[in-house]
């Protein structure tokens, strides 16, 4: 028996929180997974270290799926994103080892490379359309072949989702949140503007995706995909809050925009009705908040029976370790669609040194055993956590909005 002999978790902030499990087991083998839930890191680890990790000691490192079913069913408190990021850290530590032991990359696992690498997506952002449109062509000359556009609303002093660094974009700004003022009028006449723009720029060979963050209603998203329809936009990314799934067959009624949401989904249950009622296009649920890869892979299956491909979160606050186990699922599964691609600090990569490249628009995650990632424990120590919170909206008149 492989034999999990210790599990800790180490905190480290090497330009944002990260929070890694790290398993041993009485070969020596140890395997990593990302736990970070951004602006909530702490609750995770305690509910690692005070509750997860005392039950692993003793078990059997190769019986992946038992042990994720013992979490979920055991805890008899199910879902929620502290306990699902979890869950998640355990899973992807676990197939980790596995594939060490084998000594395969992960993928090989997961039913082998069903292609040549992972698309992915660069971020342009910009205060104005002239810049944010810049900032495409750079990530189009660098070989992108899909790119997110943000731009900074006229009329609104700050925007989520526009960086104010060309590069690196880091929505948690502060120990206490900060806010933004929101007003949809503004926003809906600027985002068809900015992909006209953007379309006569980088003309039609490139992917062009957009991301709403949760901040419009059903009938308000509705708009937008028909105003962006001329440009034939890859995505619409999270048009509306998915708390009421339905909110999303209205948007459907009236716009073949293609619909992408779930980054904030935490299990299968969240999407049932998107997936099965055919009202989205991308699942965004990712590795570290849906229950690791063993959960993720159930989400995919499903959604490939309805015609609904992945599309991942890839933000700088899922961790290397995150983003190496999304890249071992995005080359196995089937349906794929395109995985988000936020390049981390130097100082985050020099912490998680990992064999994952990027070569004219896709991501492969290597051919390393395991997960292809490591952890410099001793690096990551000299980074102490910093309380950082994603910052909150309102409407012009002070009222708090949803994302
Ligand atoms: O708001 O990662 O598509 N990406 C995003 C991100 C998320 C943050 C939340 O932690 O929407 O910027
Ligand atoms: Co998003």
């Amino acid at each position: 028996m492989l034999k999990i002999t210790s599990a800790k978790v180490v905190v480290t902030c090497p330009g944002r929180n990260f929070v890694t499990l790290k398993i041993e087991t009485n070969d020596g083998v140890h395997g990593l997974g990302d736990a970070t839930l951004n602006g909530r890191e702490l609750a995770v680890a305690s509910y690692l270290t005070d509750h997860v990790i005392p039950c692993l000691i003793g078990r059997d490192a190769h019986t992946i799926e038992d042990i994720w079913q013992f979490l979920y069913r055991g805890a008899y408190w199910r879902r929620g994103p502290v306990t699902m990021a979890a869950i998640a850290a355990v899973d992807t530590a676990l197939w980790d080892i596995k594939a060490k032991v084998a000594g395969l990359p992960l993928y090989q696992l997961l039913g082998g490379a069903s292609r040549s690498g992972c698309m992915v997506y660069g971020h342009a952002n910009g205060a104005t359309i002239d810049k944010t449109i810049e900032a495409a062509l750079v990530y189009q000359a660098e070989g992108y072949r899909a790119i997110r556009l943000q731009s900074g609303v006229p009329g609104l002093s700050s925007t989520y989702g526009v960086s104010k660094d060309r590069y690196f974009y880091e929505p948690a700004d502060a120990a206490l949140p900060t806010e933004n003022v929101w007003s949809t009028e503004k926003y809906l006449r600027s985002v068809p503007e900015l992909f006209r723009a953007a379309r006569e720029a980088l003309g039609w060979d490139v992917h062009l995706l957009h991301d709403a963050h949760h901040r419009l209603t059903p009938i308000e998203a509705a708009r937008l995909g028909k105003d962006l329809e001329p440009y034939r936009p890859f995505w619409l990314e999270d048009a509306v809050a998915a708390d009421n799934q339905a909110n999303f067959r209205l948007i459907r009624q009236h716009t073949t925009t293609p619909l992408a949401v779930g980054e904030v989904f935490n299990s299968i249950w969240d999407a049932k009705q998107l997936i099965e009622e055919q009202l989205i296009d991308y699942i965004r649920a990712t590795v570290v908040h849906a229950g690791g890869i063993t959960h993720l892979r159930r989400i995919a299956s499903f959604a490939d029976l309805h015609n609904v491909r992945t599309g991942c979160h890839g933000a700088t606050d899922l961790s290397p370790v995150c983003m190496a186990a999304a890249l071992h699922f995005g080359l196995s599964v089937p349906n794929f669609g395109v995985q988000e691609y936020m390049r981390h600090t130097e100082e985050t990569d020099a912490v998680f040194p990992h064999a994952y490249s990027f070569d004219r628009g896709l991501m492969h995650p290597g051919d390393a055993p395991g997960l292809g990632v490591d952890l410099d424990e001793a690096l990551a120590a000299r980074y102490e956590y910093k309380p950082a919170y994603l910052p909150v909206n309102r409407l012009e008149d002070g009222t708090m909005w949803n994302w």
